[in-house]
């Protein structure tokens, strides 16, 4: 039993792909230069308020035993903030009457719009009770003494839907809990399974134009739509460059003219391109277990040259460098070019209309198009991060709040997070009315929405953004197109899976200096390494003469002080292995 929670939990942490920076408020406090992800689906959709199902009304639990509880005779008023909560939140919504009701208190959305606004908040004393900050850290928060712990028994009594979220990731509670007094938590993460199963980076190609141009991918490709194709593998380098020098060079839509072009991208610090080179993005064993960050890597120098020369030869959009999504969008859109980076769930028409693939498809009727994992290096493999656990945002409580209005606001917490255990209720957190604002689907597994409504309306998301369990994360993730291909792309038994891995070393429970040494260099050092890519991909310095000069200025901007730290930190997965019990 305990070495298969080991074996499953080291199989999540395979799981976990590239998006640990943009995905978690928690940051691993690296120095790398987190390359800019898709925002998620989950971020950015909202269906509507739910009914006012009476499901989960907790009643007062009594106090027989010694853990603290609402005190019965008093009406509690909660003042609340957190993802949703700005201006244009309706007071009184949908969604916070539900809660009201269920748990018999107020309710206050407290507005805040923007970081500047939240720390004029903070800084003027007017924290509300509990919420979540805009990623604030937890060693920030108890350094400005606005934020109280945690009793873990109080958790475990009012939120057992958390814990068991935690008890299957246990790196949850090293995440959370005081080191100093593991009795305690500083604060609560929410969840999110979106970074951990759902969201995994994927190329996207033209399949009608490798399939014009007789390519042979060298991988096993299965078509599991009319439209779309999944290969099981990623393309090796050589074959890449030779796909980009076709879709450059042999007019592959046919027209006769020289109007397509290669390597599109957001920018240049996509995984797929590192993988290519047989890396991954933020902090690398550099193969004798040295921690680096993948920007002072011998086979990022190999990535440098390599994407230099593919430039040189025309082989790479030159608009890759200005960093403009939506020109790489339209260009992908428009049949200007055959190859591009996303992710997986960007097949999801809930939200992800507007961008490639989706729109490529409503706007070129013959276009098809082909998913892979990745590049990697001929002989190779792939490799992608993903996120250690399904850790989503810091929920803090203030500092000066007691025990027993605690209790109440953990109750809310696991009402507002899971629907304490009931689907209609979780579902209406997320979506609205239940069978005025959406339905159950007829299999009774996801909810279909009948009304479109925008995040917040309603009072949806406002608070149950932090409640996207396995079962959230998959009505979020239902589409038909994405479901086609999850046996390769969905959690944990996904066949891509194996390519997804954690990053070498986080500083997941704050024990180092990593984040204030982090703080003080990364700046610094993320310009000149961008200044340095720019200049190498442009042709304008020779990489091989100018390499060592490029590692003494790293080390001279603060790179080594940083990686000596990391010297303090064990590898990632012996950390998940070491909370497996
Ligand atoms: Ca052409």
């Amino acid at each position: 039993m305990k070495r298969n929670k080991l074996i499953s939990l080291l199989l999540c942490a395979a799981l976990l792909a590239v998006t640990v920076i943009s995905g978690c408020g928690k940051s691993g406090g690296s120095g790398s230069s987190a390359p800019a992800q898709e925002a998620s689906g989950s971020k950015e959709e909202a269906p509507a308020a739910d009914t006012g199902e009476e499901a989960a009304a907790p009643a007062e639990e009594a106090a027989d035993d010694d853990v603290p509880a609402p005190d019965p005779n008093e009406h509690y008023s909660i003042t609340y903030t957190g993802y949703w909560s700005d201006s244009t939140y309706e007071d009184g919504s949908y969604c916070e009457t539900m809660l009201e009701d269920a748990l018999d208190c107020d309710i206050t959305v407290i507005k805040q719009e923007g970081n500047d606004a939240l720390n004029v908040m903070l800084a003027s004393g007017e924290m509300p009770d509990c919420g979540t900050f805009s990623g604030k850290s937890s060693a920030w928060m108890y350094d400005q003494e606005l934020v109280r712990t945690i009793p873990r028994k109080m958790v475990e009594k009012y939120c057992p839907s958390l814990i068991e979220v935690y008890d299957e990731y246990p790196l949850l509670y090293a995440q959370t809990l005081n080191p100093d007094n593991p009795d305690e938590f500083n604060y609560l993460t929410g969840v999110t399974f979106q970074f951990v199963g759902y969201y995994l980076n994927c190329d996207y190609y033209r399949y009608d134009w490798i399939q014009n141009l007789g390519i042979d991918l060298g991988v096993n490709v299965e078509q599991v739509t009319d439209r779309l194709y999944v290969a099981d593998d990623g393309i090796e380098l050589s074959k890449f460059i030779e796909i980009m020098d076709a879709f450059v060079n042999q007019d592959p839509d046919g027209n006769g003219k020289a109007d397509t072009v290669g390597v599109t991208g957001q920018n240049l610090t996509h995984p797929q391109y590192f993988s290519a080179y047989g890396f991954h993005t933020g902090v690398n064993d550099d193969g004798t277990g040295k921690a680096e960050m993948y920007y002072a890597l011998p086979e990022y120098k190999e990535f440098l040259k390599g994407f230099a020369e593919l430039n040189a030869r025309g082989l790479v959009d030159q608009d890759i460098i200005q960093g403009n999504r939506q020109l790489m969008w339209d260009k992908v859109n428009s049949g200007n070019a055959g190859y591009y980076i996303v992710s997986t769930n960007a097949l999801q028409a809930s939200w992800a209309t507007d961008r490639p693939p989706l729109q490529l498809l409503e706007r070129i009727p013959e276009a098809t198009i082909l998913a892979t994992p990745g590049i990697k290096p001929d002989g190779g493999t792939v490799q992608s991060n993903v996120n250690p656990t399904p850790a989503y945002e810091n929920f803090f409580v203030r500092a000066d709040i007691d025990d027993q209005k605690l209790a109440k606001i953990l109750q809310m917490v696991e009402l507002a997070w899971f629907g304490g255990g009931d689907e209609d209720f979780h579902a209406s957190m997320l979506y609205g009315e239940k069978d005025v604002d959406w339905k159950w689907n007829e299999d009774g597994t996801a909810p279909v929405k009948i009304n479109n409504l925008a995040n917040g309306e309603r009072g949806t998301w406002t608070f149950g953004q932090l409640g996207q369990g396995a079962d959230a994360t998959a009505w979020i993730a239902d589409d038909p197109l994405f479901n086609a291909g999850n046996k390769y792309w969905t959690g944990p038994d996904g066949s891509w899976m194996k390519f997804q891995h954690p990053e070498y070393k986080i500083d997941i429970t704050n024990s180092t200096d990593i984040a204030t040494i982090s703080a003080e260099v990364s700046g610094d050092l993320n310009a000149y390494v961008g200044e340095y890519r720019t200049q190498a991909f442009l042709g304008q310095i020779d990489v091989d003469e100018t390499w060592d000069d490029y590692l003494a200025e790293l080390d001279r901007l603060g790179y080594n002080r940083l990686m000596d730290e990391y010297e303090k930190l064990d590898p990632l997965e012996d950390v998940i292995a070491s909370y497996a019990n």
